[in-house]
Order: structure tokens, then sequence, then C-alpha cells
């Protein structure tokens, strides 16, 4: 009985933080090293495949990337497309990529070539893989690589040669912490779009 009523005790005492932990949760935006809210698709050029996707803007703020039926010589048990952006980011501290699906029909992840001096690759990464609404991940290993890296990202969509989609929010950059905070509140909007979305 002593040992319920301690209990209780403790647990009303600790209320107050949970509610403060969770406010700073939700109160402090998102810091980025970079970001692209895709309020456009502009940035992101076509990859030099056969099978371009469709891309289109179902509505201000997210990026659609489709593939219709294919050929009926198509090769391939299933079938995968994209868009490309070149961007430099200080990974060392911002370790963290993050896509934000909406939508999938098929599956989403994102691929991320570490380019040379020359914007030569020299590896390729790739973030976690979706079937569904979620967050792709990938987080970068501190490293002997030059920071900021030269990074070449591709958001990817594949799937069944009948036809696929995907449907990006954003593309962030974050520190460990925030990363945290985005997979609990994926909405939290990030500090200063105009000093990270370059
Ligand atoms: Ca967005």
């Amino acid at each position: 009985m002593l040992t319920a009523l301690v209990l209780l005790s403790l647990s009303a005492s600790l209320q107050p933080d949970m509610a403060q932990v969770r406010h700073q949760d939700t109160h402090w935006p998102i810091v980025c090293g970079w970001a692209d809210e895709l309020d456009t698709p502009s940035g992101w050029a076509p990859l030099e495949v056969e099978n371009k996707a469709h891309v289109y803007q179902p509505y201000r703020g997210s990026v659609l990337l489709g593939l219709d039926h294919v050929p009926s010589n198509w090769p391939y048990a299933y079938q995968w497309s994209g868009v490309t952006r070149d961007v430099t980011v200080d990974t060392g501290r911002y370790p963290v990529l993050l896509a934000r699906v909406l939508w999938v029909q098929g599956y989403a992840h994102m691929d991320i070539d570490v380019l040379d001096s020359q914007g030569k690759p020299v590896k390729t990464l790739r973030t976690t893989t979706l079937n569904g609404p979620g967050l792709s991940e990938l987080d970068f290993d501190p490293s002997d690589d030059p920071i900021p890296q030269a990074l070449r990202l591709r958001l990817i969509v594949g799937g069944p040669n009948e036809g696929c989609s995907a449907t990006y929010d954003w593309v962030r950059f974050v520190r460990k912490a925030d990363a945290e905070r985005l997979k609990s509140h994926p909405d939290l909007a990030v500090t200063d779009r105009q000093s990270v979305d370059r």
C-alpha cells in the first residue's frame, strides 16, 4: 500500500516534466543544414534513364513522381525512376537525411552519390525504403570525407510494371536530436526556409 502511494506520488510529480518535454518537442522549429520543402519540383531534373518519371505537383508543397504501365517489350520484373539534384551539405553538423513520403504505391527511397572535388561519384548511399507513408532515413557516419560534402541526391519511385507513384513532402538534413523530433512530429516547420532552401 505504501509502495503504491509512493508510486502514485512519484507519478504525479513527473507529470509536469512530461508536459514540458512534449512542449519542448514541438515548440522549437527544426534547424536544417540543407532542406527542400518541395514547394515546387524546380531544381530537380529527371534521371538520365529510359523511363522518365512523370513529375506532378498535386498541391503546393509536395511533388508526385509517377510511372505508367511499362511498354510491352519491357525486359525487367519491375520498374523505377526518379529525379536528381546536386547539393553541398555539412553532414558533420547535420548527419541525418530524412525524406518525408506522404503516399506511395510501390516503393520510395533516396539514393545519394558522394562526389569528389571533380564531381565524380565515389560511393552511393541509400535511405530506408518505404512501402507506405513515413520518413525515409540515412545516417551519415563520421568519415574522412571532406566536410561539407558534395552530394548528388535522387528521389526514387519504383514498383510494379503496371504503374507506381510516390508523393514526397520534404527533404531535410538535420541534427540527430531534430531527427528524433521529426519522427514524432513530421509536421514541424524548419527555422528559416530562405537560408536553407538553396
Ligand atoms: Ca512540403
